[in-house]
C-alpha cells in the first residue's frame, strides 16, 4: 500500500458479474474489471486495492479503512445504494476523495433503484457506462486528487 493507493469497493452480488444478466451489467467479470482497473491505475501512477463483499458491515469497515490508508475511494455499493444509512454515514465521515459508481443508469431502471441513499456523500457519481465506468471513475478521481493537491 502506498500514498497513491485507491480503494475500489464493490457491494452485494457484484461477484456474479459476467455470469447473469449480461444485458444489464455486461459480460465482463469482476476479475476482468479488476485487471483493467489495475492497468489503468498503474499507467497513472496509482495502485488499487480492489474488493467485493456481500455484507454491509464489511463494506462499512472498508470505507473506514480506506479513509486511513487510501488517497481516494471508488464504491459501487450495489443494492445498498438504495438502503444503507450505515454506508452513508461511513462515507460522510471519510474525508478522502470519493466517487460512487454504477454499471447501469439507475435513473432508467425500476422506481426503487432511482434514489441513491449514499450518493450525497460522494464527490461525484458515474453511472450507465458499464465496466468502462470504473476507468472513467479512476480518471475522475485522478483529477479530483490533482485539484486537492494544487
Ligand atoms: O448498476 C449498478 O452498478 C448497481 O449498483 C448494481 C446493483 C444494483 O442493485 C444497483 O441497483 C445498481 C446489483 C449488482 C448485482 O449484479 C449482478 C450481476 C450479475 C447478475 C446478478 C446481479
Amino acid at each position: 500500500m502506498t500514498a497513491k493507493t485507491i480503494f475500489i469497493l464493490n457491494g452485494p452480488n457484484l461477484n456474479l458479474l459476467g455470469a447473469r444478466e449480461p444485458e444489464i451489467y455486461g459480460r465482463d467479470t469482476l476479475a476482468d474489471i479488476e485487471a483493467a482497473c489495475a492497468a489503468a491505475a498503474k499507467a497513472s501512477g496509482f495502485e488499487i486495492d480492489f474488493r467485493q463483499s456481500n455484507t454491509e458491515g464489511t463494506l462499512v469497515d472498508w470505507v473506514q479503512e480506506a479513509d486511513t490508508k487510501a488517497a481516494g475511494l471508488i464504491i459501487n455499493p450495489g443494492a445498498y445504494t438504495h438502503t444503507s444509512i450505515a454506508l452513508l454515514d461511513a462515507l460522510t465521515a471519510a474525508t478522502i476523495a470519493k466517487i460512487e459508481l454504477h454499471l447501469s443508469n439507475i435513473h432508467a431502471r425500476e422506481e426503487f433503484r432511482k434514489h441513491s441513499v449514499t450518493a450525497s456523500a460522494a464527490d461525484g457519481v458515474i453511472m450507465g457506462f458499464g465496466a468502462a465506468g470504473y476507468i472513467l471513475a479512476l480518471d475522475a478521481l485522478k483529477s479530483l486528487l490533482e485539484k486537492r493537491s494544487a
